[in-house]
């Protein structure tokens, strides 16, 4: 199959862009989580590359979120197998050490959402048909606990307690109020800014930002890194429910009915 990402890595600035290319709307499926990981390492591993910008290479969608159909009617083995998929992006993502900016051009629900969360800085394209949030209580599922730590790290309590009850999708100009993303640009001045912001970052010290980083990040991740067996059993206990299934489909309906 083709490659879910391309990555235009530029040698002057130090700087890749990595475009999120799988149709029709970047969910994040066993496969596309492990090439992100991949693609992941690659630059991490590479010394020259110190900064990475994540963009859709998609009309109106920055990534759906988790392929909902990795969670219906699989076996636990198979659950499993995506959950440690779900928890190793994270965690790779979360703790890089490049400067990471979501150029966010589209739509950005739950772990598309989770995903720009993870990057240092989010800038999203200024339309507000797109929407961003961490909406799984919509589905009738519950957005684990470095999920909700992620948000709580970016937003504060308060904002978490409401948008994480509500399953809130912010249009973009409401995301900019609580601090979901950082700054908002007309969509055709989205990468541009990206760069120039990312300049200013790389202009940092680099040793002394990334133990800041580090430090800011690492009691959310070591968490993580500490009970990641127990979270995926959690997963896996959780999404195998039939109540919990039965919610999954009627949501996949809902999606089907919205577009007929
Ligand atoms: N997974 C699988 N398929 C999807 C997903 C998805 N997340 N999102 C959309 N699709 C499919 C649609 O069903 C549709 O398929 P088809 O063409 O066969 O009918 C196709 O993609 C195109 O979708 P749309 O027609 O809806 O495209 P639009 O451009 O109109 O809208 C959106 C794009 C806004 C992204 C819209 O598709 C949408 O809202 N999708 C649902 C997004 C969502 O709610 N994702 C949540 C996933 S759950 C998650 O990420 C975290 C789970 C944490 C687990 C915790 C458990 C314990």
């Amino acid at each position: 199959s083709s490659p879910k990402i391309k990555v235009d890595f530029d040698q002057n600035t130090g700087v890749a862009v990595m475009h999120m290319q799988s149709p029709p709307v970047n969910s994040l499926s066993l496969d596309f989580l492990t090439e992100l990981c991949i693609s992941l390492e690659k630059l991490e591993m590479d010394k020259g590359c110190r900064g990475l910008i994540v963009t859709s290479s998609l009309p109106k969608v920055f990534s759906a979120g988790l392929d909902i159909l990795e969670m219906y009617g699989k076996s636990p083995e198979r659950c499993g197998e995506f959950w440690k998929a779900v928890q190793e992006m994270w965690l790779k993502f979360y703790s890089s050490n490049m400067v990471t900016i979501a150029a966010i051009n589209g739509s950005s629900p739950a772990g598309g959402c989770l995903l720009s969360l993870t990057c240092d800085y989010r800038i999203m394209a200024d339309n507000p048909r797109y929407s961003i949030g961490l909406n799984e209580t919509l589905l009738g599922i519950v957005a684990p606990f470095w999920f909700k730590d992620t948000l709580l790290n970016t937003v504060g309590h308060r904002n978490t307690e409401i948008a994480l009850q509500l399953g809130l999708l912010y249009k973009p100009s409401d995301a900019l109020k609580i601090g979901l993303v950082d700054q908002l640009v007309p969509e055709d001045q989205l990468l541009a800014t990206a760069t120039q912001t990312m300049s200013k970052w790389l202009a940092i010290p680099e040793h002394a930002r990334q133990i800041t980083k580090s430090m800011m990040r690492k009691p959310t991740i070591d968490k993580l890194r500490s009970s990641r067996e127990a979270d995926v059993q959690n997963f896996v206990s959780f999404i195998t429910k039939e109540s919990i299934q039965k919610s999954l489909r009627a949501y996949m309906e809902m999606l089907r009915q919205k577009k007929a």
